[in-house]
């Protein structure tokens, strides 16, 4: 399951009585599935962690303590993450929801039919870069569906320069042994990417076998939209790990306080040439960036989404600070109370 000599330290750094390390195999709410030692056992989360907001509840691949009970297993505490896939949390500027963790690899499923988009690729690719060190790999699949693959493979180079991208056919398994590298024993992979890209029938291809269910995108009708419903870890036969998860109709990255969105390097090198250490590159003279636009070295579009990230970040950052300040006006009102009542009680004391 991915254990090695670094856990097996955290684990005895956690010392947790009375408990046995376990990682999350899949849940579903405050239902747990967790491979033990002795096999998997069902778990539940005390309600604790659901009260106490600023807990990260457990995630699919997180490395837990559980406490045996008959019955249900309690989760008792989660091991530091080594890295992290996260988004914001639907309907919540504040709230990051973590959806697998402990991550090496993140395979970036896109459709190399009709579906290619360079954009999104590169929205994948700054959400991983918040999570302290998830790789990412694009794949993309369907290459039987590809007309041009010359072609694919330019907007890859633009769209995600440096980044490993392998394309290949998940139905037929042309390409598929490129992912060789990426299995080795004890690595976790995750599959993202959005609904009907293919993650499903790649770990089936992976598993040798039809474990996950995959099916056809029903947009039409707006029913079942999703194959796939439950983020879930599965054991490959070589050894390494993957867990796979229902596409994301729209990703919003989560951005971690005080961080700037990843995965442009290409940009930030550009940057080192602007007249001001602050430019933003958007209309300020000397600019590096826009000068390479206008020349045509960097791609327009791709300028315009690393603005549109940005900005993103910047509201993340000021919602947050938001709640911030008023979680502390709340405290301090309360204390002006508490301080105002004691006046009244013991006069005397000032
Ligand atoms: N032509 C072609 N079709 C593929 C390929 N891989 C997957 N498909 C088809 O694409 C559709 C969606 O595949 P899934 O594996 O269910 O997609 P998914 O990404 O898991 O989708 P969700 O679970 O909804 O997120 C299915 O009809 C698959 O048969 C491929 O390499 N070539
Ligand atoms: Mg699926
Ligand atoms: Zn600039």
């Amino acid at each position: 399951m991915g254990w090695n000599a670094r856990w097996g330290e955290r684990w005895r750094a956690l010392n947790a009585p009375d408990t046995e390390p376990g990682r999350v195999l899949r849940h579903d709410g405050p239902q747990y599935l967790v491979e033990t030692e002795g096999g998997p056992v069902a778990a539940v989360l005390p309600g604790r962690w659901r009260q106490d907001k600023g807990l990260d509840v457990p995630a699919v691949g997180d490395w837990v303590a559980v406490a045996p009970e008959s019955g249900l297993a309690r989760i008792e505490a989660v091991l530091p993450r080594a890295t992290w896939i996260a988004r914001e949390a639907a309907g919540s500027r504040t709230e990051r929801q973590v959806v697998a963790a402990n991550v090496d690899y993140a395979l970036v499923v896109t459709d190399g039919g009709a579906d290619f988009n360079a954009r999104r690729i590169e929205r994948y690719v700054t959400a991983l870069g918040a999570g302290g060190g998830v790789q990412p790999v694009i794949v993309v699949n369907k290459a039987d569906q590809v007309a041009d693959r010359a072609d694919v493979r330019r907007d890859l180079e633009r769209a995600a320069p440096g980044v490993a991208a392998i394309l290949l056919s998940a139905q037929s398994g042309e390409g598929v042994d490129e992912l060789t590298p990426y299995l080795a024993v004890g690595a976790t992979l995750a599959c993202v990417g959005s609904s009907g890209v293919g993650k499903s029938t790649l770990i089936n291809r992976l598993l040798g076998h039809a474990s996950q269910a995959t099916g056809e995108v029903r947009e039409h009708d707006g029913r079942g939209r999703h194959t796939t419903t439950h983020r879930e870890l599965l054991a490959l036969p070589g050894g390494a790990v993957i867990i796979d998860t229902p596409g994301l109709r729209e990703l919003v990255p989560w951005f971690e306080p005080g961080t700037t969105p990843g995965g442009f390097a290409d940009i930030a090198e550009l940057a080192r040439g602007c007249r001001y250490r602050d430019c933003r590159h958007v209309d300020e003279p000397g600019c590096a960036v826009l000068a390479a636009v206008q020349a045509g070295t960097l791609d327009a579009e791709r300028h315009a989404n690393l603005q549109q990230l940005e900005r993103e970040a910047a509201f993340q950052e000021s919602r947050r600070n938001d709640t911030a300040a008023r979680t502390r006006k709340r405290t301090e009102r309360t204390l002006g109370r508490t301080v105002r009542d004691m006046d009244k009680r013991h006069p005397k004391r000032r």
